[in-house]
């Protein structure tokens, strides 16, 4: 049917599970077309308002129009749309953040309520009704097991070779009957190509034809080639300890300029045989598996830029015998991380000088996007990266204070912190300790002298102190930023 009819089964009130993940695999048309049947009804005079959980953030055509017409009550596990951002910070939407490991446990569990329908992108669908998954998989295994009614999008623009290379595990179990997860090795099948969906709980199936809206892929600056290099050779310092072994361990990046700058680097280096345990696959690693650095890649998500994507569709035989997609909850699974012994590397706001992270609030109060999968690798990976240029919005911000304005990540899962200052390898230091490594390592020199005084007087008060702090400055460069726009 179409889109505006498909928009229609979807009442005022319900919970609502869609597809998408990091701009990938999002459907296309039902919510654009939801967003203007919204519309329709407000301007009727009448509330309209639906939950909708993601596998994490989708584009402008899902969360951008759905949250422009203040459609959306509650969102979650996590965004990074400019028109969503503004009205959760407006408060007018709700949204919950959420470990991306943790949603679709938690569905299960009956945390969030009911899920009533399931609206998921696929590239195909068989004969028999199982469904050839899209470019990402994210949550939809358990948003079409959890929903009552299931609304298809079939994108006719994606490859049909993407048939194969997905791999749905359908053995999770809720507690107490939960079983090991049988995953020893990164690129390991541990399941089915497909998602399953009972017919009967189809109820609209609606044909597309469009591409992903990812951007395009900019070269690396400056400041991310430096923090690329300060990791490459940490990377070769730590092989010649003999700390990790010469092709490393499965390699987990985040989004962005940075990330992609790591893997130019490592395309770029010394090292062979790579292989990668991740959430998001973007055009750095697809040219990594092209020359043969990287043997496969595992995510959730193939986020790719056109220029990626056509070299994805052109040699899409070479590329699904080494790209595994998992539901996310595989991806980020704790559990597995763990065993894999994953080398986790993400971007943040800002650390402090013990070495807590935030990497979600601007000067403390404003969502930026969600923790997404951060938490997921750096908690349970054998080694876990933080990263940042040492300075923001032109020198006015220093990423490193004295005390973080919200904490995602505790000084407990912060391993390595890296600015293109230097790097801060806090294993095994005590909290002091940490501090002059941090200062000395990682802050601008513009900050240096303040963040050392600021430690030094903390330190030296008299009082017993582990880790010292005084508790009326400790959020004051945040304060003078608010009032004079400089730290
Ligand atoms: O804002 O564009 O308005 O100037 O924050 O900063 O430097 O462009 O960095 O795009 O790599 O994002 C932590 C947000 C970094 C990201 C974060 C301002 C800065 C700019 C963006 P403007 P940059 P990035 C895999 C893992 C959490 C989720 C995660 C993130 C904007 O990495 O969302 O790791 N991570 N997921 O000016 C005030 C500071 C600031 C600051 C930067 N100290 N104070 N503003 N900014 N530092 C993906 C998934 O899980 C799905």
């Amino acid at each position: 049917m179409s889109a505006d009819e498909a928009a229609k089964l979807i009442p005022s009130g319900v919970n609502v599970g869609m597809s998408g993940f990091t701009g990938a695999g999002y459907p296309k048309a039902i919510p654009v077309a939801l967003a203007k049947h919204i519309k329709s009804v407000h301007d009727q005079g009448k509330p309209f308002r639906i939950s909708v959980w993601t596998g994490a953030s989708t584009a402008p055509e899902l969360d951008g129009v759905l949250a422009e017409v203040d459609g959306i009550e509650m969102r979650l596990p996590y965004q990074s749309d400019p028109v969503c951002r503004q009205k959760i910070n407006s408060g007018q939407m709700h949204y919950m953040d959420i470990h991306l490991s943790h949603v679709a446990q938690f569905a299960w569990f009956g945390f969030f309520g009911k899920l009533d329908i399931a609206v998921i992108e696929v590239a195909g669908i068989l004969e028999d009704g199982r469904l050839i998954p899209a470019a990402s998989v994210g949550n939809n295994k358990t948003w079409i097991d959890q929903a009552d009614k299931v609304i298809i999008e079939v994108n006719h623009k994606l490859s049909e070779k993407l048939e194969g290379m997905h791999d749905i595990y359908y053995g999770t179990a809720l507690p107490p009957n939960r079983k090991p997860i049988m995953m020893t090795e990164p690129d390991q099948r541990i399941g089915e190509p497909y998602l399953r969906c009972p017919l009967d709980k189809i109820i609209a199936i609606v044909e597309t034809n469009e591409t992903d809206r990812v951007n395009k892929f900019t070269e690396p600056d400056e400041t991310s080639k430096r923090i690329a290099k300060h990791i490459l050779d940490f990377f070769s310092k730590e092989v010649a300890e003999g700390r990790l072994p010469k092709n490393l361990l499965p390699l987990q990046s985040g989004v962005g300029n940075i990330a992609n700058a790591v893997m130019a680097g490592l395309n770029e280096g010394e090292f062979e045989n790579l292989k990668s345990y991740t959430e998001v696959i973007q055009d750095g690693m697809l040219g990594m598996i092209k020359s043969g650095k990287l043997v496969s890649a595992s995510a959730t998500s193939l986020s790719l830029s056109p220029d990626g994507l056509k070299e994805l569709n052109d040699n899409i035989d070479f590329y699904r015998e080494r790209i595994i997609l998992r539901t996310q909850e595989i991806s980020n699974h704790p559990e597995i991380v763990r065993r894999l012994g994953i080398i986790a590397i993400n971007g943040m706001i800002e650390a402090d000088i013990y070495g807590n992270v935030n990497s979600t609030h601007i000067m403390g109060s404003s969502i930026m996007n969600g923790i997404g999968g951060s938490g997921d690798f750096a908690r349970n990976g054998y080694m876990s990266f933080f990263v940042t240029p040492s300075t923001a919005k032109n020198g006015a911000i220093s990423a490193i204070v004295p005390m973080v304005s919200h904490v995602d990540h505790t000084e407990h899962d912060v391993q390595i912190i890296v600015t293109e200052q230097g790097l801060a390898d806090l294993r095994g230091l005590s909290p002091r300790q940490r501090a002059i490594c941090i200062i000395e390592n990682c802050a601008h020199p513009d900050y240096k002298a303040a963040l050392l005084d600021y430690f030094d007087r903390a330190n030296n008060s008299g009082r017993p102190v582990h880790t010292p702090h005084i508790l009326s400055e400790a959020l004051s460069w945040h304060e003078r930023y608010e009032k004079t726009g400089h730290m």
